[in-house]
């Protein structure tokens, strides 16, 4: 187990404070250029597509915690709304919505449905915003911690990054092939930055500045088997921080609940590879991707890399976002 003062040593040392100006909400986003973005356009050679975001639907994985749940889906407006106003309304119905709803029906033969989703941002497929987490009252870019507020982020909200649309060179590691494990890497062993390393060594890939790392541990994947939301997988060592600065990773992805391993590995410290990534350096997580079908595409075809598409909603002051990255290769 390390101690916090290794913790901050390796924090003073990946910190971006100032990197990229005072005022900077985007963080190691800065590394995806317009020459990147170009350069990721050129990985697609076959036109394949693979959706990553899984289902947003009540047998999500959250389900199983206490603090969040899945997705509530919600009918606002259906077919049989339409009937029933048509048969009894509005003569005793006497509120406008009713009334409204009944004279678009009485119109003509055309209908329509709506519907709502109520769910934390954090459920499924997600971006964790740079405002997500934070220590010692300080936010990335040392943006103040109550700037988060019942109002929102002023900060570092989803929104700040949403207008870059977030794409950019995208590289999966499979850590279940390197493992040899048949399902996923299960708690014991977290993943190292050697194991980091040689993933990419054997798969024949280089990570170059503005990448997206995607790192398929097999846990959605046993998700899938159990249902069990709450069982544990191995996850990134919290000193993997530092290869992804090393590496000028533009952000990481993985298929897991939370990116790092579940064992913090810090004494004293919970999250700490959230701390480093969010806080300290400016590299946004993703988590809940599904990376299932294209790992088994790049291990078919013998190239991992491919253009990544991954647009957060802009969700005023949010500090995370739903998503469904797109691979294309
Ligand atoms: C926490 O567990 C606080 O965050 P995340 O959903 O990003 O893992």
């Amino acid at each position: 187990m390390d101690s916090m003062s290794d913790f901050r040593r390796v924090a003073d040392d990946v910190r971006n404070w100032g990197r990229w100006g005072d005022d900077d909400e985007l963080g190691t986003l800065n590394f995806i250029t317009p020459e990147k973005i170009a350069q990721a356009a050129a990985a697609v050679k076959h036109g394949r597509v693979f959706p990553l975001g899984v289902d947003f639907g009540s047998s999500g994985p959250q389900g199983a915690f206490q603090y969040r749940q899945n997705p509530t889906h919600v009918m606002t407006i259906d077919g049989g709304d339409a009937n029933t106003l048509l048969e009894y309304g509005p003569s005793w119905l006497r509120n406008p919505a009713a009334v409204q709803l009944s004279g678009y029906s009485t119109a003509g033969p055309m209908r329509f449905n709506d519907d709502m989703i109520i769910m934390p941002l954090q459920a499924a497929t997600q971006w964790d915003a740079l405002s997500h987490v934070y220590y010692e009252d300080k936010l990335y870019n040392g943006f103040p911690a109550d700037s988060v507020t019942s109002l929102g982020a002023y900060y570092l909200g989803i929104d700040k990054v949403a207008g870059l649309g977030i794409t950019s060179r995208g590289v999966l590691l499979d850590i279940v092939t390197l493992r040899g494990v048949p399902t996923f890497c299960e708690l014991g062993e977290p993943i190292t930055p050697a194991e980091l390393d040689e993933a990419a060594r054997r798969q024949g890939v280089t990570i170059e500045p503005g990448d997206i790392v995607l790192i398929r541990t097999g846990w959605w994947a046993r998700f899938l088997e159990t249902g069990d939301g709450q069982e544990p997988g191995a996850g990134l060592d919290w000193t993997c921080a530092s290869w992804m600065a090393d590496h000028q990773v533009a952000a990481v992805a993985a298929d897991n609940l939370m990116v790092e391993n579940p064992a913090s590995g810090v004494d004293g410290a919970i999250l700490p590879m959230h701390m480093l990534c969010l806080r300290d350096m400016g590299l946004m997580l993703g988590e809940y991707w599904n990376l299932t079908e294209l790992a088994a595409d790049c291990a078919a075809d013998g190239r991992y890399e491919f253009q990544l598409v991954a647009p957060p909603l802009s969700v005023t002051g949010a500090v995370g976002s739903p998503v469904n990255p797109i691979a294309i290769k």
